[in-house]
Formats: C-alpha cells, sequence, structure tokens
C-alpha cells in the first residue's frame, strides 16, 4: 500500500521529493519542542498549489491522512506526526511576487520564511510588521495557520492582521482562493479568516497575500530592572499610554536571564531585579527621549543596532536555552493582564506541588499578557502539571494558547476555554470543509 501511495506521489512531485528513507524522514518527524512526533508513513515535498491539490487526492483516495508541514518550528506538536501519516511539507512554495506599492501588499508561497519575507519587504522600503526568534525557519503558511504572533505583536497584530487573503485546498479538494487584496470585501463568510489559525485541520495554505508596513527608521530598546511584576504592570500602562513610539515590551525573570547569560556565555549586563523589561519603541523621529521621560533611571538604553541586537538576544535566546537544559513542557498562554501578578505569583507554586523538583521558566510577551510557561524537569507528573497550570489560567479569565496554537498539546484542554457548544461548532466546521478527517487529525477538536 505505501509502495503504491509512494510511486503514485512520485508521478506527481518527482522521486525525489517523496522521502520513505527513515533517515531522510526523521527531521520532519519531530518538532522544536523535542516532545512530539512520531514515523510518518512518508514526506512528500509538493513544488505547487497544483502538487498540493494532487496529493491531497491521492490521500485521501488512499484513507492516509495528511500532516501539513512548513518551517516545522512548532512547540505542540501539530505539525509531525502522531504515526503512520503522510507528511505533506510546503516548504518548496517559495515563489514570492513583487511588492505591490499601491496597497503596500505582496503575494508569497506558504514556503517563504519570515526572514526572507522581511528581506524582500525591507528592499521595497517596508516591514513585515512581524518578528520573532524562529524567522530563518518559519514559514509564512505555519505562520498563517497557527496564527503566529511574536514581537511586534502589541503594534502589527497577529497573523491575523497582517493577512491579507489567501490560497487554500481544503480537505474535500475544493479550492478557497482569495488574492484580491481588498481593505473591504464583506462577501458572504470570510473563509480565509477561518482558515487562519485553524492549524492545518481545515485546509492546506498554499499561498497568503501579506499586508506590508510602514517601518519607523529611528529605533531604541532599553532594559529595564524592576522590584516586582506589578511595577512592570504599572511601567506598561504608563508606556502604552504616554508613549505612543512603543512597539514592544517583552519580559524575563531571574532564573531565565541566569539560563540565557550562562548558555550565551555572557555577563548578564544588569541583575539583582526581580523582573526585567525589554522595551522598544519605533518613530520617523527619534523616539530615545520620550521613552526616557518615562523610563526609571537604571533602565540600559541601546539606541544602535549592535547594541539593540545584544539586548533582544537575551530575550530571544530563552527557547534555545531551555531546549539546551532539556525537553521542556511548554505552555503558551495568555492571561488578562490586571490577572498577570497573581498568574505570575502563583505558577511556580502550582508546578512545585505537583513536581517539586522541577524547574519552572516564565517569560515571553508583556504587553500581549502572554506567558510562556516553560517547566524543565517533568516526567510521568508532566500532564498533572500541565492541566493544573492550565487550570489557573481558565480560572483567571486568560486562554491555554496565545500564539503557538493548541496542536496536540493541548487539545485535550480546549473545554477549559471554550464552551461546548462552541467546540461543537467548530467540530461541524470541520466535518464541513475536511469530511474524510484527512486533515491533520487529532488537532485543535
Ligand atoms: C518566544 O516568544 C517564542 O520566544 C517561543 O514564542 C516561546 O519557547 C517558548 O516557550
Ligand atoms: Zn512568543
Amino acid at each position: 500500500m505505501t509502495g503504491n501511495l509512494a510511486d503514485a506521489l512520485a508521478t506527481v512531485v518527482g522521486s525525489a521529493h517523496v522521502l520513505e528513507d527513515p533517515e531522510l524522514r526523521a527531521p520532519y518527524e519531530r518538532d522544536w519542542s523535542g516532545r512530539f512526533g512520531a514515523e510518518s508513513r512518508l514526506v512528500v515535498r509538493a513544488a505547487d498549489a497544483s502538487e498540493v491539490a494532487a496529493v491531497l487526492r491521492m490521500c485521501r483516495d488512499s484513507g492516509v491522512a495528511v500532516v501539513p508541514q512548513g518551517g516545522n518550528t512548532g512547540l505542540v506538536g501539530g505539525s509531525v506526526p502522531r504515526g503512520g501519516e503522510v507528511v505533506l511539507s510546503l516548504t518548496r512554495l517559495t515563489s514570492l511576487g513583487e511588492v505591490d506599492m499601491t496597497t503596500a501588499q505582496v503575494e508569497a508561497g506558504a514556503g517563504v520564511t519570515l526572514a526572507v519575507l522581511q528581506k524582500h519587504a525591507g528592499a521595497a522600503g517596508l516591514d513585515a510588521g512581524m518578528d520573532f526568534a524562529a524567522r530563518d525557519s518559519a514559514t509564512l503558511g505555519g505562520i498563517a495557520s497557527t496564527d503566529a504572533g511574536g514581537l511586534v505583536a502589541f503594534r502589527h497584530g497577529t497573523a491575523r492582521a497582517r493577512i491579507a487573503g489567501l490560497d487554500a485546498v481544503l480537505g474535500d479538494g475544493s479550492v478557497v482562493r482569495r488574492m484580491s487584496g481588498l481593505l473591504k470585501d464583506n462577501a458572504g463568510y470570510a473563509l480565509p479568516a477561518l482558515l487562519v489559525g485553524s492549524e492545518g485541520t481545515l485546509g492546506v495554505i498554499t499561498r497568503v497575500r501579506w499586508k506590508l508596513v510602514v517601518p519607523n527608521p529611528e529605533r531604541v530598546a532599553a532594559l529595564v530592572p524592576l522590584d516586582s511584576i506589578e511595577a512592570a504592570a504599572e511601567l506598561l500602562g504608563i508606556l502604552r499610554t504616554r508613549v505612543p513610539s512603543l512597539e514592544a515590551v517583552e519580559f524575563f525573570l531571574p532564573e531565565g536571564l541566569e539560563l540565557v547569560s550562562s548558555y550565551l556565555g555572557v555577563d548578564p549586563p544588569v541583575d539583582g531585579a526581580a523582573v526585567y523589561l525589554i522595551v522598544e519603541a519605533a518613530a520617523p523621529f527619534d523616539p530615545t527621549e520620550e521613552l526616557a521621560e518615562v523610563l526609571p533611571e537604571d533602565a540600559l538604553v541601546a539606541d544602535d543596532t549592535a547594541s539593540r541586537r545584544r539586548m533582544w538576544r537575551l530575550r530571544e535566546s530563552h527557547t534555545e536555552a531551555i531546549a539546551a537544559a532539556g525537553v521542556a513542557h511548554k505552555m503558551d498562554v495568555g492571561v488578562p493582564l490586571t490577572a498577570l501578578g497573581e498568574f505570575l505569583a502563583h505558577v511556580p507554586d502550582v508546578v512545585a506541588a505537583l513536581a517539586p523538583e522541577a524547574r519552572t521558566i516564565l517569560f515571553g510577551h508583556l504587553a500581549d499578557g502572554n506567558v510562556h510557561v516553560n517547566v524543565l524537569g517533568l516526567d510521568d507528573d508532566g500532564d498533572a502539571v500541565d492541566e493544573a497550570v492550565l487550570r489557573l489560567v481558565a480560572e483567571l479569565g486568560g486562554t491555554i494558547s496565545a500564539e503557538h496554537g493548541i496542536g496536540i498539546a493541548k487539545a485535550p484542554y480546549l473545554g477549559l476555554v471554550r464552551a461546548a457548544d462552541e467546540i461543537e461548532a467548530m467540530r461541524a466546521i470541520k466535518r464541513a470543509l475536511d469530511p474524510s478527517g484527512l486533515l491533520n487529525p487529532g488537532v485543535v477538536v
């Protein structure tokens, strides 16, 4: 059976792009979390939308489920096999259109990485309006299908806000094509909006039309040590209301700073605080003064590119430093800002009650109320810890997934934050668009 399917797929994509050898398949079978993954039946690398459609048709006819995959930088098991599926890699869909300067939009294949889009936009004097540490590998298809957020979501929104349109092949083989880039288009249901954030469970996004932003040439960052999370929340309020050029407010804690500094082999530029913020402002004019007026005196300011990068590395390297220390349980949660102090104060205790030896590292996107809870040193107690943390999130009115997606990691907990009626509506949509359950089984619902 596998043989037949592999041969059939090879007639579409070429035999060089059907990977059956376990060694060649391996990089596609485990995601960046290091926690999720299993063997696939095979990996197929399509080159364009018509190949994607043909691959899906063949897999449906053979009764084999498909896991769509972009740069495989996911952290929730949503882009890797659960066992025996075909992995459909979209990384070859790299065609990139010319920037349309009238609309400041650009069409890009699902396999274009964020870094390539950023460069392409930059060459046209514009900016992608999105950024995060996995920029060199993460692809636009994955970014769209998870509704990724990142470091400048506070200013430019999540992927949803950047997507003017998309092309996709649905689970039933039909095609959604919405590339006109119209600002106003309310003709019927917004299918592209439904596909954004659907994590490859309804359709395979093959192309997006991306809204670029006008870059701000003057930029300044600051590393701000603070005594408490309450002080951080108060400063956030001041920044939000008094610094119109504000672009990002990120945070990490002493444990994270220590781990990252030793991973990078650098001396931490500050220490002794309870919370550290990285604040960035960008404007057509120099925002240094605007920012300095509201920051405490001991804030370290970086106004040139090299020192800004050094500062940001302390925040961006958290994921890598944690991965180097072990396989973490990762909970990407959103908490209302009014409850953030309570959440951050309680999480370590909630974890310690179930797993006293575990190490909890908290960091994330403060302005978005988005906390990355990383717990190292969990074993059999891991699921109980996940559930306890996610329950706390739900009790505080938050969400169990802010920007990484539900994947398979959070699927059992969706009911904590979505009512039974809503989950049933999601299931009805899944049945309608993917009646044979071809796409990404076990993910989301
Ligand atoms: C980040 O903000 C990413 O750096 C990864 O979303 C978070 O590793 C994580 O938990
Ligand atoms: Zn993040």
